[in-house]
């Protein structure tokens, strides 16, 4: 497993996000948010649009290889507030280092934001949740067998050796989002490695250890973010039952095709919730 050890990824990210801010001339952003498969089209109606960075320019950032991610930071306006949306994101099943995959959300702390959402495409687990079903997250299965915590602390020892992970998904920013739409239901997210959709074997045992939803992203992010102070809110969008509790065939296309129907209302609920931070 590569690690990226002997890396500074904290100065790595503190360079990124310098450039970031030359590149957008926006010197502070306050919040970010982490696009999923499909939630592209959730970037383009969140506000006004002041600028757009290639994450490719950007210190640290990998070239994209899934279809459905933009590999864009868009710095945008929302009433006051500076959002930063990320449209790009790497997985580790594409053989990145944990500390490749959190580089984004550490570049937007570095920028200045205290609020992290991280959006996902995800399985559900819950039979009642219809395709198209966005679910907020509680709790999370950090079952990637990695974490970002991985490697020297940085030297200051601050952010600290540890994270404490209770609560890791922010109560009050549940609540904020739950003020926009009452209706959403609350789940936790189990988080793989990825590369193959899981057996229907897998899928039961993850409903044993109590998993709403199953995905290939955002579990190290998160913990990143904790470990960096920010304040987390989860979105999944589901767009396909797990393996073995409906007849599809699991499909990237039935994602992309799923979160293209949600798109408005993911854009209505990311705009809600920004713009009462
Ligand atoms: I979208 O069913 C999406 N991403 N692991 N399993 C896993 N990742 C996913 C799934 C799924 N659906």
């Amino acid at each position: 497993m590569e690690t990226n050890i002997g890396t500074d990824h904290y100065e790595l990210a503190a360079d990124a996000a310098a450039e970031l801010a030359r590149r957008t001339g926006v010197e502070r952003h306050d919040a970010a948010v982490v696009l999923g498969s499909g939630w592209a089209a959730a970037a383009d109606d969140l506000g006004a649009v002041v600028a757009d960075v290639e994450l490719g320019d950007l210190p640290g950032f990998p070239a994209p290889t899934v279809v459905g991610h933009r590999n864009l930071a868009r710095s945008v306006k929302v009433g006051d507030l500076a959002a930063l949306v990320l449209g790009g994101r790497a997985h580790l099943y594409e053989g990145h280092a944990v500390h490749t995959v959190v580089h984004g959300v550490r570049t937007a702390i570095a920028a200045g934001c205290r609020t992290i959402i991280l959006t996902n495409a995800a399985g559900g687990l819950n039979p009642t949740w219809p395709v198209g079903q966005p679910v907020l997250l509680c709790d999370q299965l950090n079952l990637t067998g990695t974490t970002p915590m991985v490697g020297p602390p940085p030297p200051d020892d601050k952010p600290a050796r540890f994270v404490d992970l209770t609560e890791a998904y922010s109560p009050r920013l549940r609540a904020l989002a739950m003020d926009v739409d009452p209706t959403l239901p609350e789940g936790i997210y189990a988080g793989l490695l990825g590369g193959a959709y899981e057996t229907p074997a897998e899928i039961r045992m993850l409903q044993t250890m109590g998993a709403d939803l199953v995905g290939m992203s955002t579990v190290l992010e998160a913990i990143a973010a904790r470990h960096l102070g920010a304040e987390l809110l989860g979105v999944s969008l589901v767009t396909n039952a797990a393996a073995g509790l409906s007849d599809e065939v699991l499909d990237h296309t039935d994602v992309l095709d799923a979160a293209r129907d949600a798109g408005p209302r993911m854009v209505a609920l990311l705009r809600g919730v920004l713009e009462r931070l």
